[in-house]
């Protein structure tokens, strides 16, 4: 059998995707399943306070179908629920990045052809980021889930920096190599430190009057092309990217941006 079809969930009528609700065990249902920890220890007040805050939250019918103590005073949930809200599913836009996917031999051949020189990429996980696979799966020659990253293409220089570098080094680092491309992984979006941290990039790219001249690209388990292009970057990359979709971005933007010279 092809793919899957919201028909073929719904045989006796055409799904009415105007106002569609989560489903569980039958269309529509609004049954949906959550998790959640509360300060607490665990018991039949526990529970029950799980239970009013699913109700608050707009759930009817809350289940509690697991507790457990998860350290002092700290018990974790999952709860089943309904949910009451219906969505119009057929009016949602979401803005998302149109560019035509190559494989790594067709981002080499288009370097070849039409740029005429290496691509010079910059990359790092910044400011007080620690986590570096995220970077490493697109930069690091072996790559990520059998997609080689940005080292293994004959036409691209890289320079991964690792985690935790300031802003100002990055900059700095991308001027000393004339980057084309600057790659920024934020995976911490804790009390949105990560907002802060990328919009200061834009505003150091800026006051050196290199943001027009650099291609800029934010990634991220939390990372939408929505909010990368909000904060002023050219591009975001969330969860299931892979260094061929980054370096096909940057290839197509170069040459746009070679051929406005
Ligand atoms: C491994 C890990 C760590 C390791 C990191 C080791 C290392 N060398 O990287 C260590 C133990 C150090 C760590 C520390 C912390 N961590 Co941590 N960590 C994780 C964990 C388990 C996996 C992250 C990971 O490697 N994912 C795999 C990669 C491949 O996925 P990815 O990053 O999404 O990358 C993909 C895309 O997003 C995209 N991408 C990513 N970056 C870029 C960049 C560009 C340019 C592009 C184009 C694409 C791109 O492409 C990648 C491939 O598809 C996650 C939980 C989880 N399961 O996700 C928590 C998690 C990320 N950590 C978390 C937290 C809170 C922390 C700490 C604050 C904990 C603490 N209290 O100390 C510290 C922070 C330290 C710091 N200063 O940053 C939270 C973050 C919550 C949030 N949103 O803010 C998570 C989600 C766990 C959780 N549920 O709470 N962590």
């Amino acid at each position: 059998m092809s793919g899957y079809s919201l028909e073929s969930k719904k045989p006796d009528r055409a799904l009415d995707l105007t106002r569609i609700r989560p489903y569980g065990d039958t269309m529509n249902d609004g049954k949906v399943q959550l998790s959640f920890t509360l300060p607490v220890p665990n018991g039949p007040e526990a529970v029950e306070a799980a239970k009013i805050l699913m109700r608050k939250m707009g759930f009817k019918e809350p289940q509690i179908v697991f507790s457990r103590e998860i350290s002092e005073s700290f018990t974790f949930f999952v709860a089943y629920g309904v949910s009451i809200h219906e969505i119009d599913y057929s009016s949602i836009k979401v803005p998302k990045l149109s560019l035509e996917k190559m494989s790594m031999e067709e981002i080499d051949r288009f370097i070849d052809e039409r740029i005429r020189r290496k691509v010079v990429v910059v990359g790092a996980s910044t400011g007080t980021d620690a986590h570096t696979v995220g970077i490493d799966a697109i930069m690091n020659m072996k790559g990520f889930a059998g997609h080689y990253g940005l080292e293994r293409y004959r036409n691209f220089t890289t320079y991964n920096m690792g985690s935790q570098v300031p802003n100002e080094e990055l900059v700095a680092r991308a001027i000393e190599v004339g980057a084309d491309a600057i790659l920024v992984s934020q995976t911490v979006t804790a009390k949105n430190v990560h907002l802060k941290n990328m919009a200061d990039l834009v505003e150091l790219l800026e006051a050196e009057n290199l943001r027009k001249k650099i291609i800029l690209i934010a990634g991220g388990a939390r990372i939408t092309h929505e909010l990368a292009k909000e904060l002023g970057y050219d591009a975001g990359f969330g969860p299931g990217s892979f260094a061929e979709d980054v370096a096909s971005f940057i290839v197509q933007k170069l040459e746009t941006m070679i051929g406005n010279l």
